[in-house]
C-alpha cells in the first residue's frame, strides 16, 4: 500500500490533539490510516552539524521524523530567508524584505540537509508531501538524489504577482525549483493565476490546459485546493456546555456589551495596527455617553526575535494603552488586548460570544480564524463575520462583510452595519457562510489534494526528460558551492 510522507518545517505533536489545528489532525488521523511518515525540524537548535541526528517516534503505523538545527540553520535558514525575504514579499511587503547571500545559502543547505536525511528512508511506492515556503527547493533537493516519487508541495501563504516576485534576487532559480514537483497546490485562483503567470512570463512556459504546463520539457499540474478547518470540532467545542456557563459569565461580567473578537498570530501581514485605528475611528463616531462595545483582540506571540515583529508589538502596545486611556471608563475597558496565546477552546467560547469577528489581514494565503468564527456561531442568534478582501479566504466566503483593511472608515463602517444588523440577515448570511467552510473542510483539502497528486502518477513523470532536476541546473553558482 502506499504510504504518505509529509515534510513541513515543523512536525505536529500527536499529543497535543486539542491543540494542534484541523490540518494537523487531519494529516496525523491519514498517516494513522494509511500508514507513513511526518518530518521536519524539532524546534531544537543545536551548536554545530555534528550534532544534527535524527530521531523518530512511532505511533501507531504513524513515524515522527525530526532533526533539530543548528543555530546558523536558525539564523540563516528560518529567520533569515525564509522569514525576512521569503515571508514578506510573498505577503507584499518588499519594504521589510532583507536579503543576504548568507541566508539564501542557508536555505538552500537546510532544505539540501532534509533531503539528505530524508531520501534514505523512502519506499519507491511512498506518496511525498512537501508543505509552505520553508521548503520550496526540497523537491528539485530529492530528485538530485534520484527520488523518482511523486511528490506534490502546498503553499500557505499567497503566491504573488510576477512584479513582486522578482523583486527577490534568485527568485528565478527559486520558482525553477517548483517544477520538480508533479502537483503544487495554492490556496486561491488569484494565487494560482500569478503563478501561471510567472510560469509563461519569466520562465517562457505554456498552459497545456488549465491545471497542466509545460516549461523546458517539464510537465508540471498545478490546482487551487483552499485549506479548511474540522468544522465539527468547533462546533462542539463552542456548544460545551462548560463552555457555555463560561460565555453567560463573560457576558455578565461585560453587562450585555456587544463584543468584537480579533485572533491573530502577532504579525504584520494581520493588519492589526490598522484595525485599532478602525476601532478607534468607530468609538470616535459614538456620542460620548454611548458605550458601542469592546473589542477582545488575541495577538500569540510569533517570531519574535525579528526586528519587523519587536516593532509592531510596541506599536500595538502603545495603540491599546492610548484607546484604553482615551475612552475606558471605571466600568469599561475598550479594548482587551491579550498577547499570548490561548486554547482553542477557549477561543471557540469567545467566538460565540462575539457579535463581529474582525479579520482583517493586509494579506492571508487562507486565513482560518475566519472559518472558525463561522463554525462557532449558534445558527439561531449568529454574529457577522468581517473579512478583509485580501485573505484568501474572501474568495470563498463573499457572504461576510468584505471590507478593504487599509481603508479604517470603511471597517469602522462595517462594525457599525454588523452592531446594527438585523437577525433575519445575521442567520441568512451564516448559513451562507457554513455551507461553505463545510464544503473546503480540513479533510476536502487534503484528500483533494492527494487525490490530485495520485493522478500524477507515472503521468507526467514519463514525460521526464532525463537529465539533472532544472532547479538544480540553473542554481547560481554560489548557491551550489556547500
Ligand atoms: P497563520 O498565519 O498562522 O497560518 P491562520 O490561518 O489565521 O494563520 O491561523 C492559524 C491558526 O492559529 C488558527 O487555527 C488560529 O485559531 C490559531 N491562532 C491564531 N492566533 C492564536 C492565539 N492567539 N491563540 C491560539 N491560537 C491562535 C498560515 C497562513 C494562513 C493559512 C494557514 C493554513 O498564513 O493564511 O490560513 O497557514 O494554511
Amino acid at each position: 500500500m502506499t504510504g504518505l510522507v509529509v515534510v513541513s518545517n515543523r512536525v505536529a505533536d500527536p499529543g497535543a490533539r486539542q491543540a494542534s489545528g484541523g490540518l494537523a489532525v487531519c494529516l496525523l488521523d491519514a498517516l494513522r490510516n494509511r500508514g507513513g511518515m511526518w518530518f521536519g525540524w524539532n524546534g531544537q537548535l543545536v551548536a554545530d552539524e555534528s550534532e544534527i541526528a535524527p530521531s523518530c517516534v512511532k505511533h501507531g503505523r504513524c513515524t515522527l521524523m525530526t532533526i533539530p538545527l543548528t543555530e546558523r540553520d536558525h539564523r540563516e535558514f528560518y529567520l533569515g530567508f525564509s522569514n525576512e525575504v521569503l515571508w514578506p514579499i510573498h505577503h507584499y511587503r518588499l519594504d521589510l524584505a532583507h536579503f543576504t547571500l548568507e541566508a539564501a545559502e542557508g536555505y538552500r543547505r537546510v532544505n539540501a540537509r532534509f533531503a539528505d536525511v530524508l531520501t534514505p528512508h523512502l519506499r519507491r511506492t511512498d506518496l511525498i508531501w512537501v508543505h509552505d515556503y520553508h521548503l520550496i527547493p526540497l523537491g528539485a533537493e530529492l530528485r538530485s538524489r534520484g527520488v523518482g516519487n511523486e511528490i506534490g508541495f502546498f503553499l500557505h501563504i499567497p503566491f504573488p504577482p510576477p512584479e513582486v516576485l522578482t523583486a527577490v534576487p534568485e527568485y528565478e532559480w527559486l520558482v525553477n525549483s517548483l517544477l520538480d514537483y508533479d502537483l503544487v497546490g495554492f490556496q486561491t485562483a488569484a494565487d494560482h493565476a500569478n503563478f501561471c503567470r510567472f510560469v509563461c512570463e519569466i520562465l517562457g512556459g505554456e498552459m497545456i490546459s488549465t491545471d497542466t504546463m509545460r516549461v523546458s520539457g517539464k510537465y508540471l499540474k498545478a490546482g487551487v485546493f483552499p485549506v479548511g478547518i474540522d468544522v465539527d470540532s468547533f462546533v462542539a467545542m463552542a456548544q460545551d456546555p462548560v463552555a457555555r456557563r463560561r460565555i453567560q459569565r463573560t457576558e455578565r461580567h461585560g453587562k450585555q456589551r456587544i463584543y468584537a473578537i480579533g485572533v491573530d498570530r502577532l504579525d504584520y501581514s494581520k493588519g492589526l495596527p490598522e484595525k485599532f485605528r478602525a476601532f478607534r475611528r468607530l468609538l470616535d463616531s459614538y456620542p460620548e455617553d454611548s458605550k458601542p462595545m469592546t473589542l477582545i483582540q488575541v495577538a500569540s506571540p510569533s517570531r519574535d526575535d525579528l526586528q519587523a515583529y519587536i516593532d509592531i508589538r510596541h506599536e500595538l502596545e502603545a495603540m491599546s494603552g492610548k484607546i484604553n486611556g482615551a475612552f475606558g471608563d471605571f466600568d469599561w475597558t475598550p479594548l482587551r488586548y491579550i498577547h499570548r496565546s490561548v486554547a482553542r477552546e477557549t477561543l471557540a467560547v469567545h467566538y460565540r460570544a462575539s457579535r463581529i469577528g474582525l479579520v482583517t489581514p493586509l494579506r492571508d494565503g487562507m486565513n482560518l480564524v475566519a472559518k472558525e468564527y463561522v463554525a462557532a456561531q449558534d445558527g439561531a442568534d449568529p454574529g457577522v463575520l468581517i473579512l478583509s478582501r485580501f485573505a484568501g479566504a474572501a474568495e470563498d466566503l463573499q457572504e461576510a462583510l468584505i471590507v478593504n483593511p487599509y481603508d479604517i472608515d470603511e471597517v469602522a463602517h462595517a462594525m457599525r452595519r454588523a452592531i446594527e444588523m438585523r437577525k433575519e440577515e445575521r442567520i441568512e448570511r451564516h448559513q451562507a457562510l457554513m455551507k461553505r467552510i463545510r464544503h473546503h473542510d480540513a479533510c476536502n483539502w487534503m484528500l483533494s489534494f492527494l487525490r490530485a497528486l495520485r493522478s500524477c502518477r507515472g503521468r507526467l513523470r514519463a514525460k521526464l526528460v532525463v537529465g539533472p532536476p532544472l532547479a538544480l541546473a540553473n542554481a547560481p553558482a554560489k548557491l551550489i558551492a556547500r
